[in-house]
């Protein structure tokens, strides 16, 4: 039997389960815009942004991030879209293509900055030196991610970065953090950072939408996005056992990831003690630092250098 909209009775998509529903496409998109909406004013993420950098990969959670911050906010914020080209083989190569042509279609400013081309190194190069790198690829592309981020901010005086983590993220990362006791971790897991020692402020729209909400969205919109998984992302492990357990949980009982993240933003990490962060200045960048020199120009270093001395073995 087809199912119908509850409310307006034409075929229905889906079905919500938090409330009940089913939903037709018009009504579904209309559901999902409201609740970015909401958790963009609830939480004020957007308070005293003129400029915004937009954080996209090509993948699902950006591209739709970019096209509801373009329908919504361009009249009245500047919105610039970033890309970085990782050098993960095709993965990259086709998913940057993809995030230029989304960013020509809706007419957005954008910046795309080639790590191989800029610094000399890539993660595949990370990969390929593994064994005198000792370090997996994903350290690696977090430490690059986070640091170009905020350095082109910086450069282009951006009030705040937004980027595409969605509710299954950040309930995985919070899961992950409170295993490993990592108290530091959790207090960033918000949907707002502010702007800290030289850090520009960070927020996450889609932080109270599912991965799988999103994906619809992007899907019923028509949108170009890259839909294959990066091929360093892990397989295995911890981290796939807690997705699981996340799932399960949600399954038994609709809501459960969106009560969990919630209850943690609202009640849990205010509580924490906060990060004694001090301003220091990376030696070789002069960008912000925890330390004399900051963990990117380490890295780059490191790669740089293994890359010279092993490039023919
Ligand atoms: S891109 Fe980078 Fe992810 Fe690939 S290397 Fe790991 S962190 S899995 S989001
Ligand atoms: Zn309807
Ligand atoms: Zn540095």
């Amino acid at each position: 039997m087809v199912k119908r909209c509850s409310l307006c009775g034409a075929s229905a998509v889906t079905w919500i389960p938090e409330s009940k529903q089913y939903l037709c496409a018009e009504h579904y998109l209309e559901y999902f815009e409201r609740r970015v909406l909401k958790t963009i004013e609830k939480f004020r993420l957007l308070k005293n942004v003129k400029k915004l950098l937009i954080a996209v990969s090509g993948g699902k959670d950006s591209t739709v991030l970019l096209y509801v911050m373009h329908k919504f906010f361009s009249r009245e914020i500047n919105l610039v879209g970033f890309t970085i080209d990782l050098g993960i083989g095709k993965y990259s190569r086709e998913s940057t293509e993809i995030a230029i042509r989304n960013y020509k279609k809706l007419g957005i400013e954008y910046i795309v900055v080639n790590l191989k081309r800029s610094y000399g190194f890539d993660i595949d190069d990370s990969v390929r030196f593994r064994k005198w790198i000792k370090r997996p690829p994903c350290s690696i592309c977090g430490i690059v991610k986070r640091y170009l981020m905020n350095k082109v901010a910086l450069e282009i005086n951006a009030d705040a970065i937004a980027t595409g983590h969605n509710l299954d993220d950040l309930a995985l990362f919070m899961m992950s953090a409170l295993q490993g006791g990592k108290v530091e971790e959790l207090t960033k897991l918000t949907l707002y950072n502010p702007s800290i020692n030289g850090f520009v402020a960070k927020i996450k729209p889609l932080g109270l939408v599912s991965d799988k909400e999103t994906l619809l969205y992007a899907l019923i919109s028509g949108l170009e996005f890259y839909e294959e998984e990066c091929p360093y992302a892990p397989q295995r492990g911890l981290r796939t056992t807690i997705i699981k357990a996340l799932d399960v949980a949600e399954n038994n009982h609709p809501g459960f990831k969106r009560y969990f993240v919630l209850n943690m933003i609202r009640r849990v990490i205010p509580k924490l003690p906060k990060p004694q962060g001090r301003i220091m200045r990376c030696a070789i960048c002069n960008m912000p630092a925890s330390n004399n020199v900051c963990s990117f120009c380490k890295i780059r270093a490191r790669i740089n250098e293994v890359i010279q001395k092993y490039r023919n073995k």
